[in-house]
């Protein structure tokens, strides 16, 4: 084992180093911010050493590396990471405390790196973690945003964006590469060659992802856009300061903001740009380095795996193609066939409105080379297979179809997923293509999301059966024959106690709310949408206030429930949700009938962190999309994981986490995927709902006549209307049996002993769903990288 032990003295003393050296600080006069800093770069010192090894064996091996192309990276904090798998948070902390600090409140001090909209850029996050933790030789390649994630705030209940600035402080893991650039071109012509109008610099950063113990580090290498004139001197020169600095502000516009939607198409240009932009940096440092090792192009696919997470990458196929055809002289048959072999792609969702497609005029002033190549690429496929399904129809370039094309791989994120992918967007080019689909259901990392966010569990788990499950989680089996031990069982609930306690204090200082932590914790936290059906959720919340309000005397089970997420700036349906969510919670939190069994707290700008703080805070995990809809969910996985239950449909993962964490362990309600589908056919099938549910139907009159929105009656119409006219989602068919399957949770909750052996059953189940199992899926069935890491030592 390579655990980088430090005694807390050297430690400090290299604290103290920074502050002075790095910072310029002495101690009467460092913030809790140089404090941060000083503790970062003495911990990143640390890593420095493993991250070189890693890299030597790297080059000495000769074999193949992966290359994770992922336009999202939602890593949030750092810090704390680097600590546990340097195994120097015990050290930090009393390093810390000898200076009078406070090792908590010091990590919580670093903002996280929001560089992701939700599941798929944080998947991307665990994988990053798992390549490291499995010493798979691996780079991350993506966009370094200005601007994260925006900032949530709410105004009277509604959602208002404020630009997010994570890197206005220093970043402190980060190595800038100024001498690793590439010229990146847009536009122009195609005479023989390709000349573009345009040309953006993309320049490297490079962060250290350092796996457990220390044992390995692989490199997260984000690109930033720069000018290659800094500044136009001759506008100066004539006065025009703006104008000077139009070429700077145009070029770095491209690294500027991550757009805060995955699932639609964002559209325009600058999204293409950048799409574009981080993937050809990526693919020239690929083929650069590969040629600098001094390989044949011809076995570029023997060294190198190419993963796309979602089509966001995927001119990856044109571009490559382009760098081995154009710059290389290899035929384009040839060329196309190498592609191919190196690449692989992942589709995270199957909503119409998240496969991009490009309008054609678009993309024909942006990338004409390219356009040249995919009809190349087109003409290829088409012969090959006798397929009808082209990647240019319609005025557009469909990605998803030139993704699949010009993989070797295609896989879909969940068990229902990919044979959904299978069945319905990509119908056609499986039969074109069969085998190609294969299945890697998601995962997550043991490490911050059970080791490091859950410290009261992993003590506990510790004791129990030893610390070997946090890189080996099926090891958390071994738990399940302690089930049937009552002083388990306690210590387990004891654990979950003191998150909710946590978690309490948490509430307290961010939202001003006194909640108690004997109610049973509902959390739904997710980005917002009509699929995910937070709206469901409030409209249940209502039907339960009313029925508490009905029976007053009745032995309710008290609840808190929360929510979290964000909606996309644009999505008008999903903001109004929010409102409605805070406005319930208004009148519900200050009505003395219910208020000792009922409360709705929607903390604003749910992130990462906040995720850890929840996560292993809740008893019930809310996970009830529109089955068919979400590919799979990472979430759900996560608070099993923490020991909740989870109230969910037969929709992505939920359906394997069942599986494996058993029936009677998990509340089941709704429409199968096949059902909703079906059900759409119906005639009127909402109205019906409607008219079949006493319940929903009063909440709905109750909305709509204002009474969660005083003074604004009609603030709700639209919602509400929706239900009746286009529910889509099925919000109203399914309405019932959530209802009555809440009910039956509250039962549960009651009979203490069967719910912690139910809640101690989901952690002890939940092994598979480690990001480690995924990763050595994809190395072994797409990448067929070997692992080389030297379990034992160095
Ligand atoms: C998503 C899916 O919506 C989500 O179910 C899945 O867990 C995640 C990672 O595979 O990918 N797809 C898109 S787009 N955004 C997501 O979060």
């Amino acid at each position: 084992m390579t655990n980088t032990t430090i005694a807390p003295e050297d430690l400090q003393k290299s604290i103290l180093q920074h502050l002075e050296k790095s910072l310029g600080k002495d101690t009467q006069n460092a913030t809790l911010y140089d404090w941060r800093t000083s503790l970062s770069l003495a911990l990143r010192d640390l890593v420095v050493d493993p991250w070189f090894r890693s890299t030597r064996k790297t080059y000495e091996a000769a074999g193949k590396r992966v290359y994770y192309l992922s336009m999202e990276f939602l890593i949030g904090r750092l810090l704390e990471d680097v600590a546990i798998n340097l195994g120097a948070e015990d050290a930090s902390r009393k390093a810390l405390a000898d200076l009078g600090l406070e090792y908590d409140k010091v990590v919580r001090d670093e903002p996280d790196a929001a560089l992701g909209n939700g599941g798929l850029g944080r998947l991307a996050a665990c994988f990053l973690d798992s390549l490291s933790t499995l010493g798979i030789p691996a780079y991350g390649y993506g966009i370094r945003y200005e601007h994260g994630l925006f900032e949530q705030h709410f105004e009277d209940g509604r959602q208002i964006e404020v630009a997010e600035g994570w890197l206005a402080q220093r970043h402190t893991w980060e190595f800038e590469r100024p001498e690793v650039t590439y010229r990146i071109g847009f536009g122009g012509h195609v005479n023989g060659n390709w000349e573009p109008a345009e040309t953006v610099i993309a320049n490297a950063y490079d962060t250290p992802i350092l796996g457990w113990k220390g044992r390995w580090a692989n490199t997260l290498r984000l690109w930033s856009a720069k000018p290659t004139v800094l500044f136009d001197l001759g506008s100066f020169n004539r006065g025009d300061l703006v104008g000077a600095v139009v070429p700077e502000a145009l070029a770095r516009a491209i690294s500027r903001v991550l757009y805060p939607d995955d699932t639609t198409e964002a559209g325009k240009e600058l999204r293409l740009k950048q799409e574009y932009f981080f993937t050809s940096a990526s693919l020239q440092d690929i083929v650069r380095r590969f040629g600098s090792e001094g390989y044949d192009i011809d076995t570029l696919a023997d060294h190198v795996a190419i993963q796309l997470n979602d089509t966001h990458p995927a001119i990856a196929g044109p571009e490559l193609i382009r760098l081995l055809a154009d710059d290389h002289g290899v035929e384009m048959a040839r060329a196309i066939e190498i592609a191919r072999d190196c690449l692989a792609y992942t589709n995270h969702t199957l909503l119409p409105e998240a496969l991009e497609r490009w309008d054609l005029g678009l993309f024909a002033r942006t990338l004409p080379r390219h356009l040249q190549i995919i009809e190349t690429i087109e003409a290829d496929h088409l012969s090959r297979t006798g397929s009808h399904v082209r990647i240019i129809e319609d005025h557009s370039v469909k990605m998803g179809e030139l993704a699949f094309v010009m993989a070797h791989c295609v896989n879909g994120v969940s068990a229902l997923h990919s044979e959904l992918v299978k069945k319905t967007v990509f119908a056609d080019l499986n039969r074109d293509y069969p085998g190609r689909i294969i299945n890697q259901t998601n995962g997550v990392t043991p490490r911050r999301w059970l080791y490091n966010c859950n410290a009261p569990l992993r003590e506990l788990i510790n004791r129990t059966i030893g610390e070997s499950w946090v890189d080996d989680l099926d090891q958390l089996k071994k738990l399940e024959t302690h089930v049937s031990d009552a002083g388990f069982l306690e210590d387990f609930m004891a654990a979950k106690q003191a998150n909710k306690k946590r978690l309490a204090n948490w509430l307290g200082e961010q939202v001003g709310q006194t909640v108690d932590p004997a109610a049973m914790f509902d959390i739904q936290i997710k980005r917002i949408h009509e699929y995910k059906r937070q709206f469901m959720n409030i409209l249940e919340t209502i039907a339960h206030w009313n029925e508490i309000r009905d029976n007053p005397n009745g032995d309710w089970t008290p609840r808190l429930k929360i929510f979290g997420g964000k909606a996309a700036p644009g999505y008008f349906v999903a903001k109004e949700i929010i409102h409605l969510i805070n406005d319930v919670s208004r009148v519900i939190n200050t009505d003395p009938v219910t208020r000792d069994r009922l409360k709705v707290i929607y903390p604003p700008n749910y992130n990462v962190s906040m995720a850890e703080v929840l996560i292993p805070a809740a008893d019930l995990s809310e996970q009830i999309s529109t089955a068919g809809k979400e590919a799979s969910g990472t979430g759900n996985m996560k608070f099993a994981l923490n020991g909740a239950l989870t109230i969910g449909t037969l929709d992505g993962a939920n359906v394997e986490i069942r599986e494996r964490v058993g029936e009677e362990n998990f509340f089941l309600f709704g429409l199968t995927a096949e059902e909703v589908v079906n059900r759409r056919t119906q005639h009127d099938f909402s109205r019906t709902a409607i008219a079949n549910s006493p319940h929903l139907a009063r909440v709905l009159n109750q909305i709509a006549d204002g009474l969660f929105s005083a003074g604004d009656p009609g603030r709700y119409h639209g919602l509400v209307t929706l239900l009746y006219e286009h529910d889509y989602f099925l919000v109203t068919c399914d309405f019932d049996d959530y209802h009555a399957t809440q009910n039956k949770v509250d039962t549960a909750f009651v009979d203490r002993r069967r719910w912690s052996e139910m809640a101690a059953l989901n952690t002890a189940r939940s092994g598979w769903f480690s990001s480690d199992r995924t990763i050595e899926g994809y190395a072994k069935d797409i990448w067929n990288t070997p692992s080389l890491l030297d379990k034992s030592g160095s």
